[in-house]
């Protein structure tokens, strides 16, 4: 038998396995929920994980379990995040795991092989014993989706989110067919592929069903966590049948998401919130976190820079820019959008990135529409004002265009995921290289097929 290990605060349980489960302490600087890659070491020879000991698995949770005398001999491997603690037990055939086996690439499918097929375990050399390491900075490819003027789905790729071609034609970017790129960019090392239905805001995404085959095609050949954004808002369709948001996230979890991610509707609900104080618990974010936990929920927030001379210019928070702006201002804020940065709000990327993740975001991904395509790098005083406003996982996001710029972001920020579109689109810089070019720098990530 294999199990997820979940764990339930203050119940006795069954008593079955010793041991007592707290939340991870966010206290001293930690980020919870611990999303991401780390790697075990095993603490005992057993056929499921006899070459995992040092490699990397994918775990998102909250709460665990620590290692303690009582629990010892259940223990099969331990993995560090702040302490050490428990990632696997085995006693007998039953096998428990803490990490994804199913989201976790290679490794995870060679554990559920070796579960259903014992006989496939290669027991003949020693099992590899490894070192739990701090958890990796993740590489994330993002897809931007939406239909062309001939209706077919195609991922696209906008300069600061314009998507048409500056012919006189002005068709939509066409930079290959979804499936196809995640499960390239799965084979090639990703270590998440977030899928953004950018014309949501205006098309429903329950009439999109293309949208719902790709996530369904995709999940059956691509083994890391998926994520889907846009459009996730109640909705009345032409019938006045009505929609809730939730049934709209539940459609894209069910066609093989592991995480939604809502745009605009977010930032109503942070503009709501802030204004009255007051957690409704019937926006779209707090539903869907209440139903599918916070580890399930990103906020995405397409923010514009805005120069002021002084601090005081603005009611929002504002930053002194490394670089001045183009009358020499030396202060700028991040201005939030909605509908695809057509519209500005009276809202900042930091106050946002605060109240959204005291409704229940799980994490941030966090875009800048002047970077974006730009391929100049990400936007560091951004990157830096948002990470270390929050205390849940940001992705960068906007304006990788060469390996450094990924070292850069992770050695000057707070960001535990960098995202990419244009570089991966344009096979200007492969995956594989963005890793070795963090691994030579000291930055810990999960290479495949190590
Ligand atoms: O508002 O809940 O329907 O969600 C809409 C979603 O679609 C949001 O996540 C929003 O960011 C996204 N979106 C809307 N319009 C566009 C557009 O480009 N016209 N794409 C858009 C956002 C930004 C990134 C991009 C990075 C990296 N794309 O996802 O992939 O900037 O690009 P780069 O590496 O090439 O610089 P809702």
């Amino acid at each position: 038998m294999i199990l997820r290990i979940t764990f339930i605060c203050a119940v006795k349980g069954l008593g079955l396995i010793p041991g007592v489960v707290g939340r991870f302490d966010s206290s001293n600087g930690l980020r919870v929920p611990h999303i991401g890659w780390n790697a075990l070491q095993t603490t005992k020879d057993t056929e499921i994980l006899d070459d995992v000991g040092g490699r990397h698995v994918y775990f998102v949770h909250s709460y665990r379990v620590m290692p303690s005398d009582a629990n010892n001999e259940w223990i099969s491997s331990i993995c560090n995040y702040g302490d050490s603690f428990i990632s696997s037990i085995t006693r007998g055939n039953v096998h428990a795991v803490q990490f994804h086996p199913e989201k976790s690439g290679d490794v995870g499918i060679s554990i559920l092989k070796k579960f259903l097929d014992p006989s496939s375990s290669s027991k003949t050399k020693k099992s590899a014993i490894g070192k739990a390491s701090r958890l990796a900075k993740r590489v994330i490819a993002c897809l931007d989706v939406r239909a062309n003027d001939k209706g077919d789905l195609v991922v696209t790729k906008g300069d600061q989110y314009d998507v048409r071609e500056q012919s006189n034609e002005k068709e939509v970017r066409n930079l290959g067919k979804p499936v196809d790129l995640a499960g390239q960019y799965y084979k090639d090392g990703a270590d998440e592929v977030s899928f953004l239905n950018i014309t949501g805001f205006r098309d429903f995404p329950l009439g999109d069903l293309p949208m719902l085959q790709i996530l369904r095609y995709t999940s059956e050949n691509v083994f890391v966590p998926l994520t889907v954004g846009g459009g996730i808002r109640d909705f009345t369709d032409g019938n006045g049948r009505y929609y809730s948001s939730l049934e709209v996230a539940s459609e894209y979890f069910r066609s093989g998401a592991d995480k939604i991610s809502i745009g605009s509707d977010a930032v109503y609900a942070a503009e709501e919130y802030l204004r009255t104080g007051v957690k409704t618990r019937k926006t779209s974010l707090e539903q869907i976190s209440r139903v599918y936990g916070n580890q399930a929920v990103v906020v995405s927030i397409d923010p514009r820079r805005v120069y002021v001379r002084s601090p005081d210019d603005v009611e929002f928070k504002t930053i002194k820019v490394s670089s001045p702006g183009p009358s020499g201002e030396e202060y700028a804020w991040y201005q939030c959008t909605v509908n695809g940065g057509r519209e500005v709000r009276p809202i900042g990327a930091f106050e946002l990135a605060k109240a959204v993740e005291e409704l229940g975001a799980g994490e941030i991904l966090l875009n800048c529409i002047d970077c974006d395509g730009q391929g100049d790098g990400f936007d560091i005083d951004l990157i830096k004002l948002v990470s270390d406003a929050v205390m849940i996982p940001v992705i960068a996001s906007s304006g990788a265009g060469a390996v450094e710029h990924f070292s850069e972001v992770f050695e000057k920020t707070n960001a535990s995921a960098a995202l990419a579109a244009g570089i991966f689109h344009r096979k200007e810089v492969p995956i594989l290289s963005v890793k070795q070019h963090l691994l030579q720098n000291g930055i810990e990530v999960r290479v495949c097929a190590e």
